[in-house]
């Protein structure tokens, strides 16, 4: 059976499954996407990524033709489709069909996709052992140019980064902001721990407001974790104790190589495999619940 993607209301073969040439999303990458996760048939943290959605199709004045919950029933649909209990999500929103000039005014009517599909973004052991990173050249998008707090259709800036790391031989890269202080990964945002706190870059430090980040903080409260919002500079990551990534493909992965320099003991950190841990529960008990 072939696999279903949702096109505005329509459940389309994958083959079939088509978007104009003059679709702005493709031709100026003008549109918000959400990458999401379903687990045990529940979509994961629904209500933060509709949330996200929204903000970001309002922060490029793009007006969704559907109410989030309608989203959310068109998510569920999808994936029922195709006979998915655990899989990856993208949910896509485009600025539509229209000429060849940038004017989004002439786009009258949005492109909504849904795509669900299996997801691997590092392999399983490296989530055992660990995973080196570098730090990239490029740099995070400045707020006032791009906000990174927009999950844009335009991932060039994220892209160059990765090709950095693929360059150096790992599989993922840190990128600083403006500033030179740490902003996150190509696709995930970035926790250390030192001295027993957990720390990631604020939200004004150009990052995405992960889900999986937020989902993290809250977990250090209950297990009672200190943990920080605060800028980071590049030493801070080469003294931390541990370090660890978190996103919607990612989940939690440990890093134990920045720049050539080993992080601690070479190895997940007591604290990183506690987290994991809580999250894997956390994920158990959202699907009961
Ligand atoms: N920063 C950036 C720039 C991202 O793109 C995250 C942080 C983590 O956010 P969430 O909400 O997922 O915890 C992301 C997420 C992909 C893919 O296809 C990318 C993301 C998520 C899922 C899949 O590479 N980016």
């Amino acid at each position: 059976m072939s696999l279903k993607v949702w096109i505005d209301g329509r459940l389309i073969d994958k083959a079939d499954a088509k978007i104009s040439v003059y679709d702005h999303g493709l031709l100026y990458g003008d549109g918000v996407f959400e990458g999401i996760r379903i687990y045990h048939g529940k979509v994961f943290e629904a209500e933060a990524h509709l949330r996200r959605l929204f903000d970001s199709a309002k922060a490029i004045r793009l007006t969704i033709p559907y109410t989030a919950a309608q989203l959310k029933a068109a998510v569920d649909e999808t994936a029922k489709a195709n006979h998915f209990t655990d899989c990856y999500v993208r949910l896509v929103v485009t600025r539509g069909s229209g000429y060849l000039g940038l004017s989004p005014t002439k786009c009258p009517t949005p492109a909504v996709f849904i795509i669900t599909d299996t997801i691997e973004l590092y392999p399983k052991e490296l989530y055992e052992k660990g995973m080196a990173v570098i730090t990239a050249s490029i740099i995070r998008n400045h707020p006032n140019a791009l906000s990174p707090r927009i999950k844009s259709l335009n991932y060039l800036n994220n892209i160059l980064a990765k090709i950095e790391a693929s360059d150096a031989g790992v599989p993922e890269a840190i990128m600083l902001n403006h500033d030179g202080n740490v902003a996150e990964c190509t696709a995930d945002n970035l926790f250390i721990v030192r001295g027993g706190v957990v720390q990631t870059p604020t939200t004004h430090d150009g990052i995405l407001e992960g889900v999986t980040r937020e989902v993290i903080l809250t977990l250090c409260k209950r297990l009672s974790i200190p943990c920080q919002e605060r800028t980071l500079q590049r030493h801070d990551l080469y003294i931390a104790d541990e370090c660890f990534l978190t996103g919607t493909g990612a989940e939690v992965v440990p890093v134990t190589k920045i720049d050539g320099r080993q992080i601690a003991q070479g190895e997940p950190g007591p604290i990183t495999r506690r987290l994991i841990e809580a999250f894997r529960r956390y994920i158990k008990e959202s699907a009961e619940g």
